[in-house]
């Protein structure tokens, strides 16, 4: 067992049972030129996290702890994109349509590949999610069971849509959810620190949030200590 200091209070994560989400480090979210940069986001205060979950990535890697990254992505005929979804954003930047990295949010297309720093590895877990959460109609649930794990860490974009939403959805399957602070980001500020309360209030009603350095350091020191 590894202890981690967080909110609201220490972590305590299985070897063995623990994997770590990434979720949506697409270029359409995170790069000029993107969905969310075509519906006017601030692409950089995303971008910026990259060296940090990066370094989350690792910490998983170098343990041989599984690994799963999750885009949202349609299917070319966007059959599995409700229409209440693509009327959302502006008229002028609906999902389906061509930007200047390909069909937004439609698999396949440079935009919707992760950015190259992040950019899954043989052996890891990567999900084509239609829906904001990693959960619906993915068949993911039934692989995580199937590998035996209870715990899951989560970093990636963006905090209060897809990273909260698949973190909900997680804690009401029965995993024990915790959020790297670092390794998550918004294009508001305020709906990233709104989200992080969300998640730790009345006594971590949808999980826990814990520092990059903290997590580290706690792996660490279980491992010197074994
Ligand atoms: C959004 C996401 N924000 N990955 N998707 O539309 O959070």
């Amino acid at each position: 067992m590894v202890s981690v200091k967080a909110r609201p209070y220490d972590y305590t994560l299985e070897p063995g049972k623990t994997a770590l989400v990434v979720i949506d480090m697409q270029r359409d979210f995170i790069e000029r030129g993107g969905f969310g940069d075509a519906l006017g986001n601030d692409v950089s205060r995303l971008e910026a996290i990259i060296p940090a979950t990066a370094r989350l990535i690792g910490l998983f890697r170098e343990r041989g702890w599984p690994i799963v990254h999750t885009r949202e992505a349609h299917k070319p005929d966007l059959s599995d994109c409700p229409p209440s979804k693509i009327r959302r954003g502006s008229a002028s930047v609906r999902i389906g349509e061509e930007g200047p990295m390909g069909r937004l949010l439609v698999t396949g297309e440079p935009g919707n590949q992760i950015v190259p720093e992040l950019a899954a590895q043989d052996g890891e877990i990567v999900i084509d999610k239609p829906g904001k959460g990693m959960f619906w109609a993915t068949g993911l649930h039934e692989r995580l069971q199937g590998l035996g794990l209870t715990h899951l860490v989560f970093a990636g974009v963006t905090t209060e849509v897809c990273v909260q939403t698949s973190m909900r959805e997680a804690n009401d399957r029965g995993y024990e959810c915790l959020l790297i602070d670092e390794a998550t980001e918004s294009y508001f500020p305020e709906f990233k620190a709104s989200t992080i309360e969300m998640i730790v209030a009345q006594g971590g009603i949808v999980g826990w949030v814990a520092a990059l350095d903290d997590l580290a350091g706690a792996l660490q020191s279980a491992e010197a200590a074994a």
